[in-house]
């Protein structure tokens, strides 16, 4: 009876862990392949006071139009911890184009450049703002927010799929 119990307990155990990864797995990577194959899509990318945006990578369709919005959940100001949205094209070396851009102040720190595919404006605390592209041909971009100093560690993958 004991041993019986004992096997019951461990299967028990087993399935619930299996079902954890599972669970886990499908977090991480649930694209719904028919969401890409739409005309548009939208995505939501949030930024804070710890200058963190919470998402590392964001998946889209080859030619879909990406509707893009930026929260800022912060309550700092712009000027003291803006944020925005910037989307290089392939062959920029994102670190050098954050230095950069830290020269661009007065235009919101985009600097001058044909290899910005899209680009939000820069916002502060509390504040939304939103962005509508065509994503480009099949790859992987960098994205990143061009504040001073925020590059290393507001940085992610754009993957067109
Ligand atoms: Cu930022």
């Amino acid at each position: 009876m004991f041993k019986k119990r004992f096997i019951l307990l461990l299967s028990l155990c087993f399935i619930s862990l299996v079902a954890c990864k599972n669970d886990k797995n499908s977090a991480e990577t649930s694209i719904d392949p028919e969401i890409l194959k739409q005309d548009s899509i939208q995505l939501t990318l949030n930024s804070d006071d710890k200058m963190k945006f919470d998402q590392k990578e964001l998946v889209v369709g080859e030619g879909q139009m990406v509707t893009l919005t930026l929260h800022h959940t912060g309550k700092m100001s712009k000027e003291t911890m803006g944020h925005n949205f910037v989307l290089l094209d392939q062959g920029v070396n994102p670190s050098k184009f954050s230095q950069r851009a830290t020269q661009a102040k007065d235009n919101d720190y985009i600097p001058e450049s044909d290899k910005i595919i899209a680009h939000t404006k820069l916002i502060g605390g509390g504040e939304s703002t939103e962005i509508t592209f065509k994503a480009p041909k099949k790859g992987s971009y960098d994205f990143l927010c061009t504040f001073p100093g925020h590059y290393a560690s507001m940085r992610g993958k754009f993957i067109v799929q």
